[in-house]
């Protein structure tokens, strides 16, 4: 399939993506290396739900990854390694190193009686041998299940027992910032609680003294050392697990996403060199962790599908000073960059000089992901950091999808401020009204997919019923995003918010995510976060956190201009009761907002907040109890 380079390749794509998905598909996956081509290639029933796709193909991600470039691109580099500290050297991994270390691992991994279909917890930093780890186990048909080396003892033990892995990848230690964190011993303690796993292997990064326990603990590099660069790829059928990835569901324990070989293998190839136009030895940098869904499509999957050298990241947005990122454009030379609205907005409350003391010239585009844009986030990204010269793709797509769904192609589609645009070919959206109707041309409602695409998630691991429960019963016969959404005249998307965020006031629904962009109008806002508390009169009030550009001088005055505001937007029902001024908020790396602590706060329950480790500074939870109105 030739890549869409003008508007009308793309309408002529789209056009065939839906009037002939078999064909189109098809021909997308003939650009891999197949073993054994497929039988058929769609099969799918999503009131069961099933989804097939490649049925009877044979592969390898692998293969199609690292093997089928080393003719052309052996001493390219692959990965291009930053460590946390600006002060150590980068490192460069060519196709060629990449391959062999895959394939230690792979040997590793089977020397220690790991074979196909059995899963592996990867509790890793942000460093080269954790694609190493992932891709070691894809090599050799394990399932891996990466588990975000920020999260607890206590999150790690549900997610290694809920799909009962038998091995965990870590290490001593990992960097962030100034902090050393010491993984081995938060492995130790979760371990307690994991019958199934038989053993560790430990990377060395940090040098903690992390006590190895004889018989279950090795050290990757003794194990990794004697193990042959040569490791025979294991045959996968197109529908074999691939990857689990925990996703936290709104209330209740994670949801372990399952994603398959083949399906994933040629949309994730297929997005990125779509969505991102990448062009032969370019820099890509998607700076999410590889914790994240985001991680495993277009930090690892997606690049190294292409052939393309994909910039890895250790460190933290703020260290050693709010400049790291610009920085590592300009040392680098990055040509392509990918990150979340949550970065751009804590970036932009530092001076403007430590963005303006480097060379962005390398930038040709620019991306986001995670969550909805803010107009004002939006310009800024633009006109700071792409000059007003780089298309900004905002990139729709859930953990449940795989890849990227709705999005502009990079140069090629038109671009509009906080809209996601158009869906990306293969990919039928629609909008559903709440008595679930469909809703034509212009209009707003809740996000909806009427027929498969190949990254989807085929299940939720362990528990199909819940996984038909979430996502195929609101609207028979389609996939339920959770999120909210709007259609302009011109059939572009905009992405609300999830609408699981709603609350009612004296009886009136209304969409949170709706009331922050209202707050978010007034100048000295520079983000916001709303939530609804019980109120005696109107059943819910509602309770507003605001991060403020400056500190506020008089804060009851500014809060009586954001009610304003608000009234104005969308009238005064909408009209903030509280206003809490904060100086962060409670999220998750990928800046989702953690709106159950929030709302306990404003229900003036502080007393059990539940697991807050998985958050990205759990220190903001203090300031936030400490401020509560009441
Ligand atoms: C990739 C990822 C998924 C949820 C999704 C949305 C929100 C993601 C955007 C967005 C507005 C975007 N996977 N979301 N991207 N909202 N515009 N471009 O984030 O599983 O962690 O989250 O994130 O609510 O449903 S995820």
């Amino acid at each position: 399939m030739d890549i869409i380079k003008t508007l009308s390749d793309y309408h002529k794509q789209y056009e065939v993506s839906t009037s002939k998905p078999d064909e189109f598909w098809a021909e997308v996956a003939s650009e891999f290396v197949w073993r054994k081509k497929w039988d058929k290639v769609l099969q799918w029933d999503f009131h069961k739900p099933e989804v097939k796709w490649f049925q009877g193909g044979k592969l390898n991600i692998t293969e199609n990854a690292l093997d089928r470039h080393l003719p052309h691109r052996a001493n390219q580099t692959a990965i291009l390694w930053e460590p946390n500290d600006p002060s150590e050297a980068p490192r460069k991994i060519s196709y060629q190193e990449l391959h062999r270390e895959v394939c230690k691992v792979g040997n590793m991994l089977r020397s220690h009686h790991v074979k196909k279909g059995d899963r592996v917890c990867i509790y890793m930093p942000m460093v080269p041998e954790l694609i190493y780890a992932v891709l070691g186990c894809a090599r050799i048909g394990a399932v891996h299940s990466v588990v975000f080396a920020g999260f607890s003892a206590g999150s790690l033990v549900d997610r290694i027992n809920d799909c009962g892995c038998s091995v965990v990848l870590t290490a001593d230690g990992s960097f962030r910032g100034d902090k050393k964190l010491d993984l081995k011993a938060i492995v130790d303690e979760a371990l307690l609680q994991c019958p199934t796993v038989r053993e560790t292997i430990v990377l060395k990064r940090t040098g903690s003294n992390s006590p190895m326990k004889s018989g279950r603990d090795f050290w990757w590099h003794e194990e990794v050392m004697s193990q042959s660069a040569d490791c025979v790829p294991e045959m996968m059928d197109a529908e074999d697990l691939l990857f689990i990835l925990y996703t936290s569901g709104s209330t209740g324990k994670p949801k372990g996403m399952v994603h398959t070989c083949g399906g994933y293998m040629v949309f994730i190839g297929y997005t990125f060199r779509t969505v991102f136009q990448y062009q032969d030895k370019e820099l890509f940098w998607c700076t999410a962790d590889i914790g994240w869904v985001t991680g495993h499509s277009y930090i690892i999957y997606g690049p190294l599908l292409a052939g393309a050298t994909t910039l890895l990241f250790e460190g933290i947005p703020s260290w050693p000073d709010p400049g790291r990122f610009w920085q590592t454009i300009e040392r680098h030379k990055v040509n392509i960059f990918y990150t979340a609205p949550t970065a751009i907005r804590s970036l932009e409350q530092a001076p403007i000089s430590y963005v303006n003391k480097y060379d962005l010239s390398s930038i040709r585009i620019l991306g986001t992901v995670g969550e909805p844009i803010n107009e004002e986030a939006w310009h800024w990204y633009n006109k700071n950091i792409g000059k007003g010269r780089c298309p900004i793709v905002d990139t729709w797509w859930q953990t449940e999808t795989g890849g990227i769904m709705i999005s502009p192609i990079a140069g090629v589609t038109p671009l509009k401020p906080t809209y996601a645009t158009l869906p990306l070919p293969g990919i039928q959206p629609t909008l559903m009204d709440e008595q679930g109707k469909e809703i034509t041309g212009t209009g707003e409602g809740r996000l909806a997919m009427k027929f498969p695409w190949p990254s989807m998630a085929r299940t939720i691991y362990g528990n199909h019923q819940r996984f038909r429960e979430t996502y195929f019963s609101t609207f028979p016969g389609m996939y339920f995003t959770g999120d909210g959404c709007r259609r302009d005249a011109e059939g572009f998307y905009r992405i609300t918010g999830r609408v699981d965020d709603i609350i009612i006031v004296s009886g009136h629904n209304m969409g949170t995510a709706e009331i922050e962009s209202a707050v978010d109008e007034h100048p000295a806002v520079c983000e916001s976060a709303v939530v609804g508390y019980p109120h005696d009169i109107k059943g819910q009030g509602v309770y507003t956190f605001v991060i403020c550009y400056e500190k506020p001088s008089d804060e009851d005055k500014l809060r009586s201009e954001i009610r304003e505001v608000v009234a104005k937007i969308i009238g005064p029902i909408a009209k903030p009761d509280k206003i809490q001024f904060v100086s962060g908020l409670p999220k998750t790396r990928s800046g989702k907002i953690m709106r159950r602590i929030l709302r306990k706060v404003a229900e003036g329950d502080t007393s059990n907040l539940g697991d807050i480790t998985t958050l990205l500074d759990p220190s903001v939870v203090d300031e936030i109890k400490r401020g509560a109105l009441s």
